[in-house]
């Protein structure tokens, strides 16, 4: 076993991996940025190096300083953790040629599940069902157009070739939102992936998103552990995640057809460790659609039902041992679910509200885990993802382990902070998540969102606006397709009542309903940001003549492209805002008013 393991990541995930490596007997190392000082990560590991200030790519994702590190500690191996380097091949090979193991698998896999064209055709060959579209890019808007007309039929996804977990990801319901997926996926894959190439799938109207758990060892053993369901999603975030899926959803010859696809995926790409393989499950038919290849955020839920420590699985594979069980010791037992406690206000479309933690209680007792990376007095930096915490519950079935989550959900006390977990007790109570409907599905009764609303101080008193209630729109994505939620009801919901009193913390003037009057009819004049964020592009300038859902900016939040559209056909009077800027929520974007008369 390895010596001593350099951990390249922080939060709730490097302590994942220090309690792996303990139970192993292995010592580590912790990373971390200025910000993460007092971080609970440095804390938990048995030593700690700086790497550099805040930004993470001066720190998590500074290559060149985490081989220094790596040398200075004596590491053997390094575990990425999941995002930053987990995915990164030139890390893994840089490492490799530095004589350190990589805790993953090799570089030659990384890469040919990193291009989305490559590992289709990978599949394809070997024997692996993928969404029918291309397996190679597509070059110009003209070919696009040709392959979705004679051989893919419309809707059509375009998606970057680099892309993955939704990035780069365009639908065109018909040819004449062709060039605009087009280019929308092509200059997202330009940016986040320094790759402007796009291929073509036949989109699927409202599959589920089924994932199935691998484990690989260097000796020839792939096994997998059952599948996840991922269908609760926002602008492809997973917020909920359950294992298995429910029993009416995939039954055990399902179950068995899933997991003969990942076991073929993984071996077909040579894989070693834990992986998982990402499909669409639509009408009994099962369609890989990416494969990630690092431990996922939701692994936890395949550790409740099947007893089996992927983490610990995964290091002990990268070290040359077998596999712990086979294929036939995988027992699935109960049911899983876990939600993810986002430092995010659901109310304000999910926008990420970074703070320091005051009181902070988590839930305990019978099934539950909490794997969080911070705690009381702690700080959730706008540096970095939001996510607290990962609450996960077990019980033996679907319904009971639904009813041990709202009990958790209520156990788990995090002062100062807004949360999401108002959304998911508001969600998990409904008869939709009963069901086990798609997102789609619960977003038709929206009453349940109205309780999602956070508590918060009123707003000041502005002197006689009789009416208190306010617009809150929620945009939730599902299946690719965006839905602006409009919810009228007192500001921040929760019933908080407008008392006049002067608020103990300064609030954010938003924009009320007065301040969006019109004039003579087309609604209110004024748009306003949906989301905080930095405004990337505009498309459109003063004077412009704009239609109802034309693309006026596009906003860049949380890694996303956010297109801004208008809510109204008309001119664009005044423009209140410059590329490159910071944009908070509710900030004024554009004046729209009806065109002169002729
Ligand atoms: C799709 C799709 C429909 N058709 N591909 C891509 C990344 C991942 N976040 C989900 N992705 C999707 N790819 C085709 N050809 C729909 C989605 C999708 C989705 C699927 C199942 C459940 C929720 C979803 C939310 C957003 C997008």
């Amino acid at each position: 076993m390895f010596s001593k393991v350099l951990i390249a990541n922080r939060g709730e995930i490097a302590i994942r991996v220090v309690r792996a490596c303990r139970e192993l007997g292995i010592p580590t190392v912790a990373v971390y940025s200025e910000i993460d000082r007092d971080a609970l990560h440095v804390k938990a590991a048995d030593e700690a190096y700086l790497l550099g200030p805040a930004p993470a790519a001066e720190s998590y994702l500074k290559v060149e300083r985490i081989l220094e590190v790596v040398a200075q500690s004596g590491a053997e191996a390094v575990h990425p953790g999941y995002g930053f380097l987990a995915e990164n091949a030139a890390f893994a090979r840089a490492l490799e040629e530095a004589g350190i193991v990589f805790i993953g698998p090799p570089a030659s896999a990384i890469e040919a599940m990193g291009s989305k064209t490559a590992a289709r055709e990978l599949m394809k060959s070997a024997g692996v069902p993928i969404v029918p579209g291309t397996t190679q890019t597509v070059e110009s808007v003209d070919a696009a157009r040709a392959i979705a007309k004679d051989e893919i039929g419309y809707p059509v996804a375009v998606k970057a070739a680099g892309g993955g977990g939704g990035k780069g990801f365009r639908v065109a319901l018909t040819e004449d939102d062709l060039e605009g997926a087009f280019e929308g996926a092509s200059r997202e894959g330009e940016k986040f992936f320094s790759d402007p190439r796009v291929y073509l799938e036949r989109y699927l109207p409202d599959p589920r998103h089924v994932e199935v758990q691998v484990l690989a060892d260097r000796h020839g053993n792939v096994i997998h552990l059952g599948e996840r369901d991922c269908s609760i999603q926002r602008r492809h975030q997973k917020l909920i995640e359950e294992s298995p899926a429910p029993e009416w959803i995939v039954d055990p010859a399902m179950r068995a057809r899933i997991g003969e696809i990942g076991v073929d995926a993984a071996t077909a790409v040579g894989y070693v460790g834990a992986g998982t393989v990402e499909g669409l499950l639509q009408d009994g038919e099962y369609f890989f659609l990416e494969m990630n290849t690092r431990v996922q955020v939701e692994h936890c839920v395949t550790e409740m039902t099947t007893g089996v420590d992927i983490v610990k699985e995964g290091i002990r594979a990268a070290a040359g041992e077998p596999l712990s069980l086979s294929q036939e010791q995988v027992v699935l037992r109960g049911h899983a679910i876990e939600c993810r406690i986002n430092a995010e206000n659901a109310a304000k479309g999910f926008t990420p509200a970074p703070g320091r933690i005051g009181r902070y209680k988590e839930p305990s007792g019978p099934g539950v885990r909490v794997d969080s990376g911070v705690g009381e007095g702690g700080e959730v930096s706008p540096m970095y993802d939001p996510m607290v915490a990962k609450l996960i519950v077990w019980d033996v079935d679907r319904a009971s382990a639904t009813s041990r989550m709202l009990r958790a959900l209520d156990e788990f006390e995090i002062e100062g902070l807004t949360t999401l977990i108002p959304f998911h007790r508001a969600l998990l109570a409904t008869d939709e998540w009963a069901r086990g409907s798609t997102c789609r599905e619960l977003l038709e009764d929206k009453a349940w969102l109205k309780s999602t609303a956070p508590a918060a101080p009123p707003e000041p008193p502005d002197g006689g606006d009789e009416d208190t209630s306010v617009e809150q729109s929620y945009t939730v994505e599902v299946s690719g397709r965006r839905f602006d939620v409009n919810v009228i009801g007192p500001p921040f919901g929760g019933g908080a009542s407008m008392n006049g009193a002067a608020p103990s913390a300064p609030v954010p003037r938003r924009p009320k309903r007065g301040d969006r009057k019109s004039g003579a009819g087309g609604g209110p004049d004024l748009l306003s940001s949906p989301l905080q964020g930095n405004m990337w592009k505009i498309l459109v300038k003063q004077g412009d003549a704009v239609e109802e859902g034309q693309i006026l900016c596009i906003i860049e939040a949380m890694k996303m492209e956010n297109e801004i559209t208008a809510h109204k056909a008309g001119v664009v009077k005044e423009l209140a805002i410059v590329e490159g800027a910071a944009i908070a929520a509710g900030d004024p974007i554009a004046l729209i008013v009806a065109p002169p008369e002729a």
